[in-house]
């Protein structure tokens, strides 16, 4: 019998490394051809599927069950959906989950942990910067909520970690648990 769909669902702070990792893990399977990856990326998440919603809760939440359902449909046809949000509500995660298990799928849900003092630093679209200066409102870790998921089966830090090594943490752990 063919394998079970799997939603990887990577969630963290802006600059935490979730696409990069997500990205590294797609590059590996698609080489090695052990699965049919789809990639739900953040930037065309946000431009083709969630275009015009903003980042209020309610637009944050939409996103979210919207991405979660694409995922569970892509799993419910024994692929693999890897998505990296920030998705910083614990139930709309939850919702994601629940979704991907009514599909017949696993869910996997990957803490990319980097702490805020470093994705800060990093800040690549100068955005932390300019929530500091309160130039714009409402960014995730600055002045809205980020809640610390409890639920995780795997938590990684792109601070300690390379790209490399957490994308074979997350590669080790779905060969341990017969994902790939
Ligand atoms: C957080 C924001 C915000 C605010 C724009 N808060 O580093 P990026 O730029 O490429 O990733 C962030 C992205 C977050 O979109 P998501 O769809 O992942 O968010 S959510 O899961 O909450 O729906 C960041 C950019 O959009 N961005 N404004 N206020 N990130």
């Amino acid at each position: 019998r063919r394998q079970r769909g799997i939603v990887v669902f990577l969630t963290g702070l802006s600059g935490s490394g979730k696409s990069t990792v997500a990205r590294g893990i797609a590059d590996h399977l698609r080489e090695t051809g052990d699965r049919t990856v789809t990639l739900l990326d953040g930037d065309v998440v946000r431009r083709e599927l969630s275009a015009g919603l903003g980042f209020s809760k309610e637009d944050r939440d939409l996103n979210i069950r919207r991405i979660g359902w694409v995922a569970a449909e892509v799993a419910r046809h024994r692929g693999m959906a890897l998505c990296c949000p920030i998705a910083p509500y614990a139930e709309a995660r939850k919702t994601a989950r629940e979704m991907a298990t009514l599909a017949g799928a696993g869910f996997v849900l990957v803490h990319v942990a980097t702490p805020l003092e470093v994705c800060e630093q990093r800040d690549r679209k100068g955005l932390y910067a300019k929530a500091r200066a309160g130039l714009i409102k409402g960014m995730t870790g600055i002045d809205d909520p980020y809640e610390t998921p409890r639920d995780a089966e795997l938590t990684i830090d792109t601070s300690t970690l390379s790209v490399d090594e957490a994308v074979g943490t997350v590669l080790d752990y779905l060969t341990e648990t017969g994902w790939v």
